[in-house]
Formats: structure tokens, C-alpha cells, sequence
């Protein structure tokens, strides 16, 4: 049989509004599709809740696809090997503690076991702004990225949240926006985001999983944005902490739904 062009045109418009309007009001809306992202909307998708995942750019992945500058290798410490082994990564031991894998292996499974288990993945898009609603974020304001890139004056759409994690790395857009025009305070010290302290392994990699929480009603941090939220060391390319944060973004958020 011909293929008919016009048929792909219509199965691709008619799947995408689809899984628009399917994700218009979410258990869960993520924000960047990051390491921390990606495992905290895996687990949540795994549960059987309603997640999507918004990313501005055209790949997922965020800082992970380069390693250590640029040399495309993650670092990963003995405690979140699990999150390796449950995601069928392959991992390598160098010594005791400093476990290392593939960069574009992880990012590559991570993002296919998470849609496999049923993360709905937006790409290309953009979250500009929070909706709120009696004092708790109850939203996502979404556009194209490509609006936001060429400086167009178009209007944005919005879709409905329980929950929103801020995983949007170490801008922490989201919490930058609910400080900032909200009228909701963070649960931080001055109330707004404290800012990334400079580099410390160690200390960044614990300060990232204890300060995963919720920083405002319906708000829940993961990933470097915790550190730049609560005014935590960043840790370089070692990614144990990103994969741990995500999961303890979902396992906080899931008694909560
Ligand atoms: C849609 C957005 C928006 C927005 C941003 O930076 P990421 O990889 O974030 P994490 O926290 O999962 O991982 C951090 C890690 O990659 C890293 O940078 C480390 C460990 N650094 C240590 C150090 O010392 O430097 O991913 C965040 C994603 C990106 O893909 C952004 O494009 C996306 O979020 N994003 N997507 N709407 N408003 N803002």
C-alpha cells in the first residue's frame, strides 16, 4: 500500500493533543528532565500516577550526557548503586566507594525504563509559571521553548498539578518563580532561594538528599536545585546524590497523593 503523507501528518497531530489534553490535570507535573527528574518521575510513573515531565530543551538528560567536563563518565558512590541495578545500568568499581558508568548509557536507560513505566515526557517546552491557588502551587504554566527563544510575544497554556517537583537543576527556575511572584515564602532561612555554595563532594552529596523536601505547599525540590534552594555545596560530576534525590522526591510525594 502508498504511504500517504498526509496520514503521518494526521497519526503525529492527532497523538500529540492527545497526550496534551491526557496530561492536562496530573498527579505529579516535573520540571526538567535531568537525572533527578528522570528517577523521581520513574518511580512515580512505576506507582501508577498520573506524571509528566516538562524539558526545555530538545534532549533529556540535562548536565548528565557530559560527565566531567565533557569527558562523558559519571561517578557514582556504594550507596546508590541500587537505583543502578534497579535501572539496569552498567557500572564499573574503581575502588572502594567509587563506582563509575557510562554517561550516555545512564541517561539513555534512565529516560527508557522511565517512559517504559509510563512518565509521560514533554520535550521542547518550556515552564515559564506556577499557577497557585489558596497559597499552595496548584499548576504549571507551560509554552514552547522556541517562543521563549525567539522573544515572541505569544500567550502560554497551563495544565493542573497536585504536586510539582522543581528539578530544574541548579537555576531552580520553579522556586525562583514561587519566591518571586507568588506570594508564597520557601521553608528556607530568608525565604527565597539561598543560593549554591562552592564545591564540596562530600558535604554536597548528603546536603542534596536531606534538603529533597517539600519547600512550599505542593512543592517539592530535587536534584542541585535542593542545593541551590537551602544554599548547599555543589559536588561536581559524582551523580549518587541526583539519583537518590529523585527517588526521594517520589517516595515523599507518593503517601501525600
Ligand atoms: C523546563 C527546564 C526549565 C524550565 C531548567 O541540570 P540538570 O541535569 O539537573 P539535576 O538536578 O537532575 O542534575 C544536576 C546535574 O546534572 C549537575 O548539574 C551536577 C551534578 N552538577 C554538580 C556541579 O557541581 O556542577 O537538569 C535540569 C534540566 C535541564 O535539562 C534544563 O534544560 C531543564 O531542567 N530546565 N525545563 N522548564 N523552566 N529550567
Amino acid at each position: 500500500m502508498k504511504l500517504d503523507e498526509v496520514i503521518i501528518s494526521e497519526i503525529i497531530i492527532k497523538e500529540y493533543s492527545r497526550k496534551l489534553i491526557r496530561n492536562l490535570d496530573l498527579d505529579v507535573g516535573i520540571v526538567g528532565g535531568g537525572p533527578a527528574g528522570l528517577v523521581a518521575g520513574y518511580y512515580l510513573a512505576q506507582k501508577g500516577f498520573k506524571v509528566a515531565l516538562f524539558e526545555r530543551k530538545l534532549s533529556i538528560g540535562g548536565g548528565m550526557w557530559g560527565g566531567g567536563m565533557m569527558f562523558n563518565i559519571i561517578v557514582v558512590q556504594e550507596n546508590a548503586l541500587p537505583i543502578l541495578q534497579e535501572f539496569n545500568i552498567n557500572y564499573h568499581k574503581y575502588q572502594d566507594n567509587y563506582y563509575w558508568a557510562n554517561a550516555v548509557e545512564a541517561v539513555s536507560t534512565l529516560t527508557s525504563k522511565a517512559c517504559q513505566a509510563g512518565l509521560e515526557i514533554f520535550n521542547l517546552i518550556t515552564v515559564e509559571d506556577i499557577m497557585v491557588d489558596q497559597n499552595r502551587v496548584s499548576g504549571l504554566v507551560l509554552n514552547w521553548s522556541v517562543v521563549e527563544m525567539g522573544k515572541l510575544h505569544i500567550d502560554p497554556l497551563t495544565i493542573k498539578t497536585r504536586y510539582v517537583i522543581d528539578a530544574t537543576g541548579h537555576p531552580s527556575e520553579v522556586s525562583r518563580i514561587v519566591a518571586g511572584k507568588s506570594g508564597i515564602s520557601l521553608d528556607t532561612e530568608e525565604g527565597i532561594v539561598s543560593g549554591e555554595k562552592s564545591m564540596n563532594a562530600e558535604e554536597g552529596e548528603h546536603f542534596v538528599v536531606d534538603q529533597t523536601r517539600e519547600v512550599a505547599p505542593g512543592l517539592c525540590v530535587a536534584g542541585m536545585c535542593a542545593c541551590a534552594v537551602s544554599g548547599g555545596p555543589r559536588m561536581g560530576p559524582i551523580f549518587g546524590g541526583m539519583f537518590l534525590s529523585g527517588k526521594k522526591a517520589a517516595e515523599l510525594i507518593i503517601p501525600k497523593l
